[in-house]
């Protein structure tokens, strides 16, 4: 029987063991340039199996949060090459989380004031965050546009780009695309963000259009055993729902099965809420059965609210990989704490998004 703590591989990366460091937003990258502390909050946390960056954007059209990180100019290639070094330094092994939040954005923060773009000109009644006289303020996500058909090709393009980068300039052993979350690529997939009568809107194969276009742009680019992807089949986050999951996300996992990726994140629920939604069932064994019958080999890595016991029933009960978030912000030495079940710190959540080192990377190790 495999435990958390047994390594495994997942695509092309060896893992020390089967816990990973789920993305995790922090706002603490002005002008989208990582701190230099982001390399010691990284490293700190490289027992972790895998750690998973932060949401990066992979274009400033992609950014629609204060203080975000990017992947798009030298200074912040640059800062992200301290990171991977440090990570690496600690035996680590970390893969940057690719992100377009498509409408979940502000026109101050997009290029020249413009609109956030999205599948559909519907506004997501959700709430983003902008620096006001250098305080955090939540504000509503601005009108966005339709992308122009001629347009997605560009979107494919600048995935592609970014995932290279990623890889050849700043060190990262892989990306994940996040395909979660209600950000662009959710927005493409869900009927209820997508009303395109396009190719890239109506069924269910062109609905998933972009997101196999993306991950097949990035397998080709850096191969599909450096590539994972994150999916959240029913989260109500940003405001963006599909009436029919099931099916929808069974296709999605039967067309990756080829693609021979590293990885399939699956966000378990509503992402950092409840995992079971009554009004909202889904059947994720049956998900996984879709993904290994079309012959899908990579790593399937379960997350959303693990602990200990929770996780260790999920490897017994066949997946590869647990992801875990905040429990990973508050103790650096998790996967120690882990093992010896040592007492866990408790998270400062007024010090999760924005600030500098308190509450990033002051979080004590055991002795
Ligand atoms: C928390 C705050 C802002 C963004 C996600 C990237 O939900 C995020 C995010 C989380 O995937």
């Amino acid at each position: 029987m495999p435990s958390l703590f047994d390594t495994t591989q997942a695509g092309d990366l060896e893992l020390a063991n089967r816990i990973v460091m789920a993305p995790l937003t922090r706002n603490r990258s002005p002008n989208a340039v990582p701190p230099d502390i982001a390399a010691t909050y990284y490293s700190q946390r490289a027992s972790a199996g895998l750690l998973i960056t932060e949401a990066t954007a992979i274009s400033h059209q992609g950014q629609g949060y204060a203080d975000v990180p990017g992947l798009y100019g030298t200074e912040q290639l640059d800062a992200w090459k301290k990171v991977t070094h440090a990570v690496h330094e600690a035996n680590g092994k970390i893969v940057v989380q690719l992100w377009h939040v498509g409408r979940v954005s502000h026109h101050e923060l997009q290029p020249g004031y413009g609109q956030p773009v999205a599948p559909s000109a519907i506004t997501a009644k959700t709430k983003t965050v902008l620096i006001r006289d250098g305080v955090p303020v939540f504000v509503e996500t601005s009108e966005p546009r339709a992308l122009a058909l001629e347009e997605l090709p560009g979107i494919v393009h600048t995935y592609q780009a970014a995932a290279r980068n990623a890889v050849e300039t700043a060190g990262f052993d892989g990306v994940e695309i996040h395909g979660a979350n209600g950000y662009l690529l959710d927005q493409f997939l869900k009927d209820g963000s997508n009303k395109r009568t396009d190719d890239y809107g109506g069924s269910i194969k062109n609905r998933a259009r972009l997101m196999l276009e993306v991950t097949r742009a990035i397998t080709d680019a850096i191969g599909g055993g450096r590539t994972g992807i994150r999916l959240s089949p029913v989260t109500p986050a940003n405001d963006v729902i599909d009436s029919n999951p099931q099916p929808l996300f069974e296709y999605v996992v039967r067309q990756l099965a080829p693609l021979n990726l590293a990885y399939i994140h699956i966000i378990e629920g509503a992402t950092g809420g409840p995992r079971e939604l009554p009004d909202r069932p889904f059947d994720y064994a049956a998900l996984k059965a879709a993904y290994r019958s079309a012959g899908g080999k990579g790593a399937w890595m379960v997350n959303n609210g693990y602990d200990k016991s929770l996780a260790e029933k999920a490897v017994a009960d066949g997946a590869d990989l647990v992801a875990f978030g905040v429990p990973f912000i508050a103790n650096p030495d998790l996967v120690e704490r882990l093992r010896s079940n040592a007492a866990l710190n408790k998270p400062d959540k007024t010090t999760f998004y924005g600030g500098g080192a308190e509450g990033y990377i002051d979080y004590p190790t055991l002795d």
